[in-house]
């Protein structure tokens, strides 16, 4: 099996020589990175050890990097977009901005990753999957003298004028996913007066999907809309935040990993992809505070991680949400019906 023998003569490298083959030996990978920045660099670092090979890293927001990439289409920089939400990768998939690729790995995969694989026409691929939710700042909810919210109807509470936060959907998967969750949820007519009427309580769009729940967590908003895993990191480590499933159902995204069409180094980019997939890798987020749930079925899955079995999630239409055409008109009708309102 190719991935089994490549990881096993890197091992056999490993016992036989002290040092590394010089990184320059091995060539390069350019990694544009849209998880949290420590695991970023986890695996960044992690990959270059095990192979040599020198790790140029980017990380930003999803959207951002979907932007990249389509305005380097004629000239790519980028090797491999590992992380961030699965629309903006699908939405590549479908505009040819990324390459078909089939991993030995992908028999460990769960379906829901594989599905992905199939949306995308093998174009890009499942690597974690995690639900959308909020956390809330619990002496801030207090304070207010507020029961604690539980439901998406909750942030539309007057107590919580300029309280709550969440990305832009332009920059954010994030913010893309509540759009596409609220969409599915209630219809479009009642989506859109959902986001209007929260407007009112957003004191900030940020750039990126997980900023609002450091917010929350340091009581710099009372509610930071998120994914759930990226308020658990706070609250597991003592921080006054809760997060929350909402009582009517949610959405949820297959984190998502796709080779750039052009790549420049694309047997590098393949061997990152076969790596990225495998269960020693997708061990590498829990130690780097990201307890999203992998993809393969060997990996262990952190035990912070959010039980998404628990939760009310919605049928998530993952190939209607992360077509181009949706994916431009909804982002064009958020920006014009609501980003636009006044307060
Ligand atoms: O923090 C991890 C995570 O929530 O970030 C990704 C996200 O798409 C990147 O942030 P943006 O919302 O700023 O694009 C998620 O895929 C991932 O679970």
């Amino acid at each position: 099996m190719q991935l089994r023998s490549w990881l096993g003569a890197g091992m056999l490298a490993a016992t036989v020589s002290f040092a590394p083959a010089p990184a320059s030996a091995q060539g390069a990978l350019v990694l544009y990175c849209a998880v949290q920045e420590e695991w970023c660099r986890a695996m960044s670092n992690a990959f270059e050890k095990e192979t040599g090979i020198k790790v140029a890293m980017t990380r930003k927001s999803s959207g951002e990097i979907y932007a990249q990439i389509k305005a380097e289409a004629s000239n790519p920089r980028g090797d491999v977009w590992w992380g961030g939400t699965g629309d903006p990768h699908l939405q590549a998939a479908e505009e040819s901005l990324t390459l078909e690729y089939e991993s030995p790995v992908n028999k460990d995969l769960h379906d829901w990753s594989l599905s992905q694989w199939k949306a995308a026409k093998q174009r890009s691929i499942g690597i974690y999957a995690g639900a959308l939710g909020f956390g809330f700042n619990t002496q801030q909810i207090k304070s207010k003298g507020m029961a604690e919210p539980k439901c998406w109807a909750d942030l539309l509470d007057a107590k919580l004028k300029d309280d709550v936060q969440v990305a832009d959907p332009n920059s954010s998967g994030t913010a893309y996913t509540l759009l596409a969750t609220v969409v599915q949820l209630m219809g479009e007519e009642k989506g859109f007066e959902y986001l209007k009427a929260l407007h009112k309580n957003i004191s900030q769009y940020t750039k990126s999907g997980a900023a609002p729940a450091k917010a929350a967590s340091l009581g710099e908003t009372a509610v930071g809309i998120v994914f759930i895993h990226d308020a658990v990191v706070f609250a597991v480590q003592g921080d006054p935040i809760k997060p929350v499933a909402p009582c009517e159902g949610t959405g949820y995204e297959i984190g998502s990993m796709s080779i750039v069409k052009g790549a420049r180094n694309l047997e590098n980019a393949k061997k990152f992809y076969d790596w990225a997939l495998s269960p020693a890798a997708q061990a590498l987020g829990a130690p780097a505070k990201s307890y999203q749930v992998p993809s393969n079925k060997n990996a262990p899955v952190p035990p912070q991680a959010p039980k998404m079995s628990d939760m009310k999630l919605i049928d998530y239409d993952f190939v209607k949400y992360g077509s181009s055409a949706e994916r431009v008109r909804l982002l064009a009708k958020w920006d014009k019906e609501v980003k636009s309102l006044p307060k």
